[in-house]
């Protein structure tokens, strides 16, 4: 295999992940325990790995981050924790998102190079791309125009992190970069009915209406296409990333740009998963959101080399599996009693 996978081997690594309970988190610790020991993906003897909650240290903090970096001293960071919403909950609080996903990554970033860390992947979206652009979206256009409307504020804090690891680059020499994942999906997501991400929300809502005979109602005209990377995939490209990759520059960590699916077909891969009987229809009464972001995984693909995602269908039955054995436990938020 390339020169690069030797890259950590025999140095012992503490490796902090912030938002280690999250969909993303939990998936990392996933691959973690559960890829061959020593393998690619799979734990190494060099390695702790800490998965951090936000009850153990609010990020939002100074005082707490710099603590909870004096408790690990950790040499690598990945840095997953925000607040993160689906469309919804990102049109109504984009103030909120704004200020606290700025707070969270400036105590993170700035914490990092006050500990010396020697590596830091901090995650972003592609919803941190312009809107009016030329697609597929690449690397090189991050900046290139204002995002959609509907999460700017989200957005914003999240490219401004591009624009904090050049700086901490420049002018301290930190080994600082950023991963920018499509819509995730995967255990332990969250599946709130109205802040969740479309599919962990959609799974919710058909399971109630096939439990309570109600109508499966889908939001907006289910048109607009998405790329969709199952969190056990994009755990393994983030291992990748923070072992194998150093550049400031960020790579997009996404499936092929000729696989967008469309959210009708999201709702009938959901319905056929979850075993509905009944029909459904569409609330075109509610937002359909940017109508699509396609992004190049050119470079992650020329980097990496051999990849197999996951196929969309297998991932999601494996998703709505888990949603099933697991609903007493997962994060539902409020269900109204049926
Ligand atoms: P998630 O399931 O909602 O998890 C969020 C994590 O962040 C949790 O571990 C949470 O801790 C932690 N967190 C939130 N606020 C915090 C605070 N103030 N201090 C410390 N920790 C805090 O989200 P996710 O989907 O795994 O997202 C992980 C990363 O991927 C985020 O950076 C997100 O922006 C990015 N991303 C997600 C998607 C997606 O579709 N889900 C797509 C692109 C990018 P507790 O649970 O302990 O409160
Ligand atoms: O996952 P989602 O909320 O995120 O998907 P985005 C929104 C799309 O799914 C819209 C439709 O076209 C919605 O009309 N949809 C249908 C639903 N039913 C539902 C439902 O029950 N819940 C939700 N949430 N949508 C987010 C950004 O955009 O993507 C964030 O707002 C972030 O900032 C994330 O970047 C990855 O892909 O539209």
């Amino acid at each position: 295999m390339e020169g690069g996978i030797q890259k950590g081997r025999g140095s012992k690594w503490v490796i902090l992940v912030t938002g280690g309970t999250g969909l993303v988190g939990k998936a990392i610790e996933y691959v973690i325990e559960n890829e061959p020991a020593g393998s690619r993906f799979g734990k190494r003897p060099n390695e702790k790995w800490i998965f951090a909650s936000s009850s153990e240290a609010d990020l939002r903090d100074p005082a707490q981050t710099r603590k909870l970096y004096e408790k690990y001293q950790p040499t690598h960071v990945i840095h997953l924790a925000a607040l993160v919403g689906g469309l919804f909950k990102n049109m109504k609080y984009k103030l909120t998102f704004l200020r606290e996903n700025i707070l969270i990554n400036d105590n993170v970033l700035h914490a990092s190079y006050e500990h010396k860390t020697q590596k830091l992947v901090s995650c972003l979206s592609t919803c941190v791309f312009p809107d009016k652009v030329e697609y597929p979206l690449t690397e090189l256009n991050i900046h290139n125009g204002p995002p959609h409307e509907s999460n700017f504020g989200y957005a914003h804090a999240k490219r401004m992190v591009d624009v904090q690891n050049h700086a901490y680059k420049e002018e301290f020499g930190c080994n600082f970069t950023s991963a920018i994942p499509t819509n995730v999906f995967g255990p332990h997501d969250n599946y709130d009915l109205e802040d969740s991400h479309v599919i962990p929300g959609l799974i919710h809502k058909c399971y109630l209406a096939k439990k309570n005979k109600t109508p499966f109602v889908v939001s907006g005209t289910g048109k607009p296409l998405r790329q969709f990377i199952y969190s056990r995939d994009l755990a393994k490209l983030f291992i990748w990333q923070l072992r194998e990759y150093d550049d400031v520059e960020p790579v997009i960590l996404s499936v092929g740009e000729d696989e967008e699916v469309s959210i009708k077909e999201v709702a009938d891969a959901i319905v056929k998963a979850v075993g509905f009987q009944g029909s459904y229809t569409f609330d075109t009464s509610r937002a359909d959101g940017q109508y699509r972001k396609p992004a190049s995984n050119k470079k992650l693909l020329s980097l990496i080399g051999d990849f197999k995602f996951t196929p969309f269908e297998e991932a999601l039955n494996e998703s709505v599996k888990w949603f099933l054995e697991n609903y007493n436990n997962a994060r539902i938020g409020n269900v109204p009693s049926a």
